[in-house]
């Protein structure tokens, strides 16, 4: 009985610890963060996977997918093309910037069903991109189910900023929710010291506030994670409110 029992949760451990262990994300991730009238389109990266070891995950079609303007939304889902990231499925889209102003993408993915934590997954995902060097209201929830609200301009920022953003559910902050914190390791250039420097981890305050500082230029992303209230298939369901930005470097002259 032991010699097959000792193998069997061995593997169980192996499995659970190597598709846990570094965080997943909802990925949003538009060619700039800021657009200039030189070059007023920008191809949009969708996928589902872990951005600073690279692993992908497969991605089927997200239930929505968007782009806010101006308080008006507008339907994206049939611009979507089959990609690939990371080596898994993926969508891409080629998106052309007509007017200056702040533009909001959002992805409401379908529930992935993730195995080794025997729940589902649901990562409301939001990228922010100026046209122009323009934007107002950025901090306006959309209104989705859980999201985060930036409390610091979510473009525009050097690399080293502080950014600090609040996480809502249902419209309300969230208080002491835990915010995972990954950079994209888009040229797999860098590696973490220890495994547990992957996924950077900060709390939420009592009124839902969370601060972290950039360290570095390239893409941040951010999943405040709360259970749902309701199951799927009798299983729990992990909301997280995700957003990406892009932190700059100076220009020397
Ligand atoms: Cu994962």
């Amino acid at each position: 009985m032991r010699k097959q029992i000792i193998p069997v949760l061995t593997i169980l451990l192996v499995v659970a610890f190597s598709s846990s262990a570094f965080a997943h994300f909802g990925m949003l991730i538009p060619e700039n963060s800021i657009i200039s009238p030189k070059k007023k389109n920008a191809e949009l990266q969708l996928s589902f996977s872990h951005p600073f070891e690279l692993i992908g995950m497969n991605l089927v079609k997200p239930q929505k997918f968007s782009v806010f303007y101006e308080g008006k939304e507008t339907n994206l889902l049939p611009t979507l093309k089959e990609n690939k990231v990371m080596d898994h499925d993926s969508f891409k889209t080629e998106y052309k910037f007509k007017r200056p102003g702040m533009y909001t993408f959002f992805m409401e993915p379908t529930p992935y069903p993730e195995p080794a934590e025997d729940n589902y997954i649901i990562h409301y995902t939001k990228t922010v991109v100026s046209a122009f060097d323009e934007g107002e209201d950025w901090n306006k929830p959309l209104g989705v189910k859980t999201e985060i609200v930036p409390l610091t301009r979510p473009w525009g920022n050097y690399a080293g900023n502080v950014f600090q953003g609040i996480v809502l559910l249902d419209g309300k902050p969230a208080p002491f929710t835990r915010v995972e914190v990954e950079f994209y390791n888009k040229d797999a250039k860098l590696e973490a010291p220890y495994e547990c420097m992957v996924t950077q981890e900060v709390l939420c305050d009592e009124n839902g506030v969370f601060t972290f500082a950039c360290p570095k230029a390239g893409w941040w992303g951010f999943a405040g994670l709360n259970d749902a209230d309701y199951k799927i298939k009798g299983k729990d369901v992990e909301l997280g409110a995700v957003l990406w930005i892009e932190m700059l470097p100076f220009k020397n002259k």
